[in-house]
């Protein structure tokens, strides 16, 4: 390190589960290095490639660094800079004539996880609150797994994924971890060293698998039939904690006679394609474990029936009283442990706001056929929905809408960007204050500036702060900075976070909540309305759905034969290690250890259709079409294909991604996105050349 280089801690807010405490060495001025943070107990070190080179980033030439109004044709990208002051003159005039023609739910704010910082990303409910604008369900990531999970746990709490360690039996369900949650691929594999024999559930195989011993490969949207098919075995083998059940657990009698009679092997392996010897394998051990460990991801409740399957699984460890055996348990999520004053922040206690709610899934019918009102402006912050909303072919046309005035607050030059009316520049998390809560550990950290925005940069917070004002809005809440924030935050009377005042927090270390590492969360009881695990939910049941764990095909499944004949393939459109949603999309590195962008399809069905290996091929349903290049492998099942990474539709080879394939059906429960429930064809394309 040179002499006048210096060493700042921060940590990630990018949306992964693994909330990385980063050391980053900073030389005349300039951002030079990443590091791991040795001394977290999670992080242990090491970084993601993507953030262990997020300098790639920051700097990129797609950087936005002033702002800019619109001088080409919508969504042609072209922009000429303009002062701070005129843009926001402009939005503020543009939005006060909008009230004024179309009253105030005519705006739409759009925002979601760019940071998970709570600071930068709840800064803008308050103003548009005050503005009286539409509300936004922010449903795109993980409202049903949340659902499902608190029907049966109570709340978005877990095992801290560190006892897995003392696992002997892991199962890591629907999560390909070696991309979304790397820093728990060491604690496998020391468990793994011990012994444990871990199993992968995931309809293809990917870089997870390598860790496994064994892989499920159920096929997609299946996976509440897989559970209740193991719960048969369970019971049926008498594999269960009994002494567990009656203490800690509601409703065993009636789960215990719906698996016997609905759930037999053979049905569960015919509706799954998982075969009975592997479901009744999987059980013993499962059953018979010392101390089993379930993982379960998010991608496997983008289905139809996806919370229901969460909340089906999630009734596992309770069968085998996982949670009260050291180094057993489940682990799902650890946000709802972070219980700040939501409340305060977003100023729901004072603004009280009963607006039109939009779901943020239904993006592009919204912008095309809303009428009561219609949308005139839409606000764009920490998000970038011309890549990452379903049904992007309406997403776009509704964006190139010429009477839609829309405002992007953005770090790079994104695809959202060029159907911008208005650019305004966003630092990083390099360049500003926040505070950074988990999704997997229980750590919290604050995000501190290692280096000053670049060119004209304001963060979220600064942005709406001006913003209010340039609106007239004169009240107090919108001086707050990004310190008044956090201690409103803190202002709550939480047992986790007892104890974490503003003063521990800025000392930069990360605090642990009072969650133990080592003990059963939910020794002292579930969150559920009878502190039980639920196996019978009557919350369920007033919601209008069945009380007890069942399975209900999805619409578009091979079950519904008509769909199925004309798309006879599944589509996954999982995540990549390489891109973060898309926030990485725009790094040429990270887009060359990609590659090309890829379908991958079994031989039986590309031999099939003629498809060779490297052929383009044209994927297509009814909500549109997209081109990949062909990569045939047995790495996937037979009537299963596999798009990774969520490429900028501006680098694949037509003009869209794979969320034109994507469909704005909703799940069964919070009214979440479905991005891996898809029915497509699969043909090669005229003229295509190995
Ligand atoms: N590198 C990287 N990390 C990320 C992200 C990223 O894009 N890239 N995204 C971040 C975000 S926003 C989130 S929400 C999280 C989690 O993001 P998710 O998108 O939920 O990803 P995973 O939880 O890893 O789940 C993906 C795995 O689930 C499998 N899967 C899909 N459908 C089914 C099914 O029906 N049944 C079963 N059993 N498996 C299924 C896929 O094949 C894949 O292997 O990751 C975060 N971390
Ligand atoms: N096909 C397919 N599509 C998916 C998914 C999938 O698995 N498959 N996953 C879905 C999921 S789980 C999620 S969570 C969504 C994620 O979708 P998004 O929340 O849109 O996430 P990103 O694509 O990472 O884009 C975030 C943008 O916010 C910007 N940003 C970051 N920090 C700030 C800030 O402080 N201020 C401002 N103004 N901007 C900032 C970044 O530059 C980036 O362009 O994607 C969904 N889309
Ligand atoms: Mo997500």
């Amino acid at each position: 390190m040179k002499q006048d280089a210096r060493l700042h801690k921060t940590v990630c807010p990018l949306d992964c589960p693994d909330t990385c405490s980063i050391l980053v060495t900073v030389e005349d001025g300039r951002v030079t290095r990443l590091q791991g943070d040795p001394n977290h107990p999670f992080t242990r070190g090491f970084l993601c490639h993507k953030v262990a080179h997020y300098d790639r980033r920051l700097y990129s030439p797609l950087r936005v660094l002033y702002p800019q109004r619109r001088v080409g044709a919508k969504g042609d990208g072209k922009f000429a800079r303009v002062t701070w002051n005129e843009a926001l003159e402009e939005i503020a005039s543009r939005f006060k004539a909008i009230l004024a023609s179309d009253g105030g739910e005519a705006i739409l704010p759009y925002s979601y996880g760019g940071s998970l910082g709570i600071v930068q990303r709840l800064s803008g409910h308050r103003f548009f609150y005050r503005l009286g604008a539409s509300r936004l369900q922010r449903t795109i990531c993980d409202v049903a797994a949340m659902a499902g999970w608190e029907m049966t746990i109570g709340k978005g709490i877990s095992t801290d994924l560190v006892q897995a360690v003392h696992s002997d039996f892991i199962v890591i369900w629907g999560m390909n971890i070696a991309a979304t949650n790397v820093h728990f691929v060491p604690i496998v594999k020391e468990a793994k060293k011990c012994g444990a024999r871990v199993v992968q559930i995931d309809p293809y195989r990917n870089r997870t698998s390598h860790l496994a011993d064994e892989q499920v490969m159920p096929r997609p949207g299946t996976d509440g039939a897989l559970a209740l098919g193991l719960m048969h075995v369970l019971v049926r083998e008498d594999l269960v904690d009994h002494d567990y059940i009656a203490r800690h657990t509601l409703g065993y009698e009636a789960l215990r006679e719906r698996v016997l009679k609905e759930y037999p092997v053979e049905g569960v392996s015919r509706i799954t394609g998982v075969p009975e010897e592997q479901i009744v394998r999987v059980a013993r051990g499962y059953g018979r474990a010392q101390a089993p460990f379930l993982r379960v991801g998010f991608a496997l409740t983008r289905h139809e029936n996806g919370g229901m399957a969460m909340r089906t699984i999630a009734c596992l460890p309770g069968l085998v009283g996982a949670f009260g055996k050291p180094g057993g348990g489940a682990h799902h999520e650890t946000a709802e442990a972070f219980e700040f004053n939501y409340e305060r922040l977003k100023g729901d206690d004072q603004f009280k706001p009963a607006t039109r709610e939009i779901n943020m899934v239904k993006l592009g019918e919204v912008l095309l056929e809303e009428k009561d009102p219609p949308i005139k402006a839409l606000y764009v912050y920490n998000c970038n929905p011309a890549t990452i909303a379903p049904d992007q072919r309406r997403v776009h046309a509704g964006l190139r809408r010429e009477d839609l005035f829309t405002v992007v607050h953005e770090q790079v030059h994104t695809e959202t960007v060029d159907f911008a009316d208005i650019v305004l520049p966003a630092p990083t998390f390099l360049e500003y204050l926040d505070l950074c809560k988990s999704y997997g550990h229980y750590y919290l950290q604050m995000a501190k500036p290692v280096i000053a925005p670049l060119g004209e940069a304001k963060p979220n917070v600064e942005v709406f702060r001006l913003l209010a004002r340039h609106c007239g809005f004169d009240d107090p809440c919108f001086d707050d900075d990004e310190y008044d924030r956090m201690r409103q935050a803190l202002d709550t009377s939480s047992k986790f976070l007892a104890g974490i005042d503003f003063e521990k927090i800025e000392s930069g270390e990360p605090q642990r909540l009072n969650i133990s590492a080592h003990a059963d969360p939910f020794a002292a009881g579930f969150y559920t309305p009878s502190e039980k695990l639920e196996f019978y939910s009557e919350r369920m049941a007033r919601l209008g759905f069945d009380p007890l764990p069942s399975y209900t095909p999805c619409s578009a499944s091979p079950e519904n034969h008509a769909l199925h004949e004309k798309y006879p393939l599944q589509l996954l459109a999982p995540p990549s290690v390489h891109f973060l949603n898309s926030t990485f999309g725009a790094v040429d590195e990270q887009r060359r250890r990609m590659g090309r962008p890829s379908m991958k399809i079994h031989p039986a069905d590309a031999s099939t259709r003629n498809i060779a290996h490297g052929d383009r091929v044209r994927v297509s349903n009814d909500w549109g079409e997209c081109p990949f290049y062909a990569e045939v492998t047995e790495d996937t099942r037979p009537g299963v294909v596999v798009a990774e990474g969520l490429w900028w539709a501006k680098h694949m080879p037509g003009s869209h991604n794979v969320n034109t394939l994507v469909s704005t059906r909703l799940t069964d429960l919070g009214g979440g996105s479905t991005f891996q429930c898809n029915l497509v064809e699969v043909s090669k394309e005229v003229g295509s050349r190995q």
